[in-house]
């Protein structure tokens, strides 16, 4: 049994051109992590170039294969459970495969962990920013988090930020099972419930750039799901008020 104490879930679809550098990468970190991916059968192999890690590197990279695109908030529910299944793993990180979030914050993101229990790679505090990303993505990211803080009374600045670490125990709290968004807005929902449990968060300023490759996964199907939860979110907060 591997004794590292961080894993990172990178959730991919036709992530063939990013998941060997972006694995490359995590593995040479100054801090010793793990990498859980989660890949959903993509058409592109990015599952098995993920496997020849694992069998390289089988205390630091795992795989879980699903038959087919199920949505990336089951992806992170499939991977917090293979996690929280190994005692030894304390922290949970999220990152998303394409270089938008890069490695080299995972180191300042654990040690913020010391003092909170969720940290968050976020764009929206002081030094944060985006870089290389189409003037509609970054409206659309601005607009969804000002109804997330306004609607849902979210703390954190950067709320769909999917870069993100949990102790283990936060997730522990929360039924991830009775979670209703599978996909995008899985990120709202869950940030939510943390903050309803009162864990604290953190954040540490990250420059989010534009996906070095391939293609985006997210569909107009995605943002109307997403207004759904904020709105089923809110409705929730007004009831408990
Ligand atoms: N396993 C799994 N991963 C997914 C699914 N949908 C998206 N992903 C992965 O989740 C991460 C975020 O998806 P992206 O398409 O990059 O979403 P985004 O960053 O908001 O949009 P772009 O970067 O503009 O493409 C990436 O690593 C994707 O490969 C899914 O249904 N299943
Ligand atoms: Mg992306």
């Amino acid at each position: 049994m591997s004794k590292i104490k961080t894993f990172v879930i990178v959730p991919t679809y036709n992530e063939a051109d990013n998941i060997n550098p972006l694995i490359a990468q995590l593995l040479a970190l100054p801090i010793k992590i793990g990498v859980v991916v989660v890949d959903d059968n993509s058409p592109d192999g990015t599952g098995s170039m993920a496997d020849e890690w694992a069998a390289k590197h089988p205390d630091r990279v795992h795989v879980i294969h699903r038959a087919g695109k199920m949505g990336l908030g089951t992806a992170y529910i499939a991977g917090f459970k293979h996690c929280l299944n190994a005692p030894t793993i304390g922290r949970i990180m999220t990152m998303d495969a394409d270089f938008s979030h890069n490695p080299r914050y995972i180191p300042d993101m654990i040690a913020l962990s010391t003092e909170k229990q969720i940290v968050i790679g976020s764009r929206y505090v002081e030094g944060g920013g985006e870089r290389y990303c189409t003037k509609k993505r970054i409206f659309m990211s601005k607009v969804a988090n000002a109804l997330t803080r306004t609607l849902l009374g979210l703390k954190a600045h950067d709320t769909t930020a999917g870069f993100r670490l949990y102790h283990r125990q936060v997730l522990e709290s929360i039924p991830l099972d009775e979670i209703f968004s599978s996909g995008y807005s899985f990120l709202v929902e869950i940030l939510f419930l943390c903050q309803q449990n009162n864990w604290q968060i953190g954040e540490i300023p990250i420059i989010f750039e534009d996906r070095r490759a391939g293609t985006t996964k997210i569909s107009k199907n995605e943002v109307i799901k997403g207004q759904i939860t904020i709105a089923r979110l809110f409705f929730r907060r007004l009831m408990s008020k």
